[in-house]
């Protein structure tokens, strides 16, 4: 049965976990997959969520199936994150919000149903992007194309190639953007250049599809989420994929939602019940565990305030982590402007490093980031910064 199968390469990402964990090296560092660690190299259990566990063990409840779009509560909470309770959109009923399986869930679902909705349609990704969404949308059956994005003689956003690719493309194009924090590059749009994009995408009928992997990563949860509030203001009918595993230290519980925005209540209504039929049709209904936190959490003002303080405290020893950078290779005698170091959002920074001295960095240092000159910044602690830096330097 299986004589014709082939081996499928790994995972470019994970991959590396697995040769980082087989690498002896007691100095070995992992910079390659998107994962926060504090200052002493740990993965955090954030307090909020260990207190709304605790709320949960000491009140246990049986668990049947949930409904296939998730917690009632959950959905509505996400929906006030994302768009903000009081948002006249949210307010009429014009946004379906399920829970999904993680943001990758929340995306897969989005893809699966756009094909059965507009099964001609392209997708359009960031050049370059997180790998998984070409994968992703190439297994939902659609053909991937890109728009320019990473500027690599600028270290910064090719701005002008990115709208004359919107421009160009057809109606009911699918437009893949990451709404804050960009993965790989760290570069985010500016306001204006979105307001750009936005005006592009209305002009020729495309369909943007947000992907919202680090909100409160960049600037703050609501100064992150604008872009999304920016959308909602366009009058346009959108998705959003939303996922928890980074902003609540959540990898492993797979806690995400999918959010379609559509023109009327009673429109929202016929989009989640095609919603729900992809879920059925999936995996029937998620998982309760990760999303009770989530919503305990959300939920709760006292352990929201919690969850915000230790967001930001995440946020802001990432950014502590960049400026530490620029100091330690300046100080390992790296020349030049580092200053895009600083302008980076988010857990990642494209470091312009080739493919040839991210091995070297692997093999001689025991440094782990990714082939295309990614690491992750947020991996970074007042114990390691000093020799990543001395190997970085060392093969430059
Ligand atoms: N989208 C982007 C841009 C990501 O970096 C990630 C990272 O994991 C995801 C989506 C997927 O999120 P999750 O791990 O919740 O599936
Ligand atoms: O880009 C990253 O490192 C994270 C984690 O298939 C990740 O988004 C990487 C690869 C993958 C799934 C998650």
């Amino acid at each position: 049965l299986f004589a014709s199968v082939e081996m499928a390469p790994r995972d470019p990402i994970l991959g590396l976990n697995e040769q980082f964990n087989a690498d002896p090296n007691p100095k070995k560092v992992n910079l390659g997959v998107g994962v926060y660690t504090d200052d002493q190299g740990k993965l955090p259990l954030l307090k909020c969520v260990a207190a709304a566990e605790k709320q949960m063990s000491e009140a246990p409840k049986a668990r049947g199936y949930l409904p296939i779009d998730g917690i009632v509560a959950y959905d509505k909470a996400v929906r006030g994150l994302v768009f903000g309770a009081e948002h006249p959109a949210v307010k009429a009923g014009r946004i379906a919000t399920a829970q999904a399986i993680g943001g990758t869930g929340g995306l897969k679902l989005g893809a699966d149903f756009l094909k059965r909705l507009n099964p001609d349609a392209q997708v359009l990704i960031s050049d370059p992007s997180w790998e998984n969404h070409r994968a992703l949308f190439e297994s939902a059956g659609f053909p991937v194309d890109v728009y320019p994005y990473y500027d690599a003689a600028n270290r910064g956003i090719h701005f002008d190639g990115l709208i004359a690719k919107l421009k160009s493309s057809k109606a009911g194009t699918i437009v893949l953007l990451h709404a804050c924090c960009h993965n790989p590059t760290g570069y985010d749009l500016t306001d204006a250049q979105w307001d750009e994009v936005i005006a592009v995408i209305q002009a020729g009928g495309l369909v943007p599809f947000l992907d919202m992997a680090y909100q409160g990563f960049g600037n703050g949860i609501a100064e992150d989420g604008q872009v999304v509030i920016k959308f909602l203001e366009s009058g346009l009918s959108f998705f959003v994929s939303t996922s928890f595993s980074k902003s609540f230290s959540l990898y492993g519980e797979r806690v995400g939602a999918l959010s379609i925005v559509s023109e009327s209540a009673e429109e929202s209504g016929r989009v989640l019940s095609q919603l729900k039929r992809v879920i059925r049709t999936n995996y029937s209904n998620p998982p309760t565990h990760g999303a009770q936190v989530v919503a305990t959490v959300l939920n709760s003002p006292e352990l929201r305030k919690m969850w915000e303080d230790e967001l930001a405290e995440m946020r802001d020893r990432i950014k502590l982590m960049r400026t530490a950078l620029v100091k330690e290779l300046s100080a390992a005698g790296v020349q030049g402007d580092l200053s895009y170091i600083t302008r980076q959002k988010g857990m990642f920074s494209y470091s312009g490093l080739n493919a040839a001295q991210m091995q070297r960095l692997r093999a001689e240092f025991g440094v782990y980031g990714v082939d295309s000159g990614r690491i992750c910044v947020a991996a970074l602690n007042s114990g390691n910064i000093q020799g990543v830096a001395a190997a970085i330097k060392a093969v430059m």
